[in-house]
């Protein structure tokens, strides 16, 4: 297996500074050297940035879009370089808008019609520009990626959809606006809900999860996980916390059932902000054992 770790240092999407500086923070605190007992090889492409000489239009609907659709057009040409050389790309964020730039790369190298999407996160960042109570593009990544919503959003990267609505499948989600519960619905999207998780327990839903994974027509995944999954207690470095998450443990049995499947391609883990975590960097090294985790379940996989 090849590992290529790519930061994607994007906050505009989020409307709160700090989240930029979490790729930088996984590694200060030892992300790499947790990843040597694995024996695979890793590249770090380092970094993507903001082009500072980019000037967004002033836009309430969709906020910093300008320097956000830069930032995902070259963050989506890393992702599919990465794919196409036979890397298994791991994104880490960075503000979850930067997933519109990494899901178009993962289409375009992979096939978009033979990929599903996990979203592992406590929201489901399905809004358009139109339905989104904040105008943050982090709330909207998916409704670029499914081409719903204002061609100006669903034309960053490419015109049209990424990947198709009966690929993508979320887990974990807890706080759902009311425009995303039109949409989620009106589309037959899956979402297994925190409540489905609390009301039949995570080995039920986690066999559940597998069936489903098994029965869609698609034979690669791009996994994407948000931090903010996490109860709040336990990952409070993040910057829209949502009470009642899940726990550590359950998290990785996801991550398990997931890579049994045998189809994860590339990931992404997303939201860490180390400028509002706690002092033992809780947040941080939760996220460093999930990667851990993570890539001990692929590797087996991936040559
Ligand atoms: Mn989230």
């Amino acid at each position: 297996m090849k590992l290529n770790i790519v930061g994607a240092c994007q906050a505009l999407g989020c409307g709160r500074d700090g989240v930029q500086y979490g790729p930088d923070s996984l590694r200060k605190n030892g992300l790499m050297e947790k990843l040597k007992h694995h024996n695979i090889s890793i590249t770090d492409s380092g970094n993507i940035y903001n082009d500072e000489s980019i000037v967004c239009l002033p836009n309430k609907k969709l906020k910093n879009y300008e320097k956000i659709a830069d930032f995902c057009n070259r963050l989506a040409d890393k992702v599919s370089q990465s794919f196409s050389e036979g890397y298994f790309p791991l994104v880490l964020g960075g503000d979850h808008s930067l997933g519109i730039g990494s899901v178009c790369g993962a289409s375009k190298a992979l096939n978009g019609d033979d990929l599903c999407v996990i979203w592992i996160d406590a929201h489901t960042d399905i809004n358009t520009q139109d339905t989104s109570p904040t105008g943050n593009i982090h709330g909207m990544t998916l409704a670029s990626a499914l081409g719903f919503g204002d061609e100006y959003l669903s034309s960053i990267c490419g015109v049209g959809a990424k990947i198709k609505a009966q690929n993508l499948v979320y887990i974990a989600s807890r706080d759902i606006d009311e425009g995303e519960t039109k949409i989620l619905r009106d589309n037959d999207i899956a979402v297994f809900h925190m409540n489905d998780i609390v009301a039949e327990g995570v080995d039920k839903i986690s066999e559940r999860i597998y069936s489903h994974l098994m029965n869609l027509a698609t034979s690669k995944i791009y996994l994407s996980i948000d931090i903010d999954v996490i109860d709040p207690i336990l990952a409070p470095g993040t910057g829209v916390p949502v009470p009642n998450g899940i726990d550590k443990n359950t998290l990785l049995k996801f991550i398990d059932v997931i890579a049994r499947t045998k189809k994860i391609k590339g990931a992404e883990l997303v939201e860490v902000n180390p400028t509002i975590d706690d002092k033992n960097n809780t947040t941080s090294y939760l996220a460093i054992d999930i990667i851990d985790y993570l890539i001990s379940r692929v590797k087996e996989n991936l040559n």
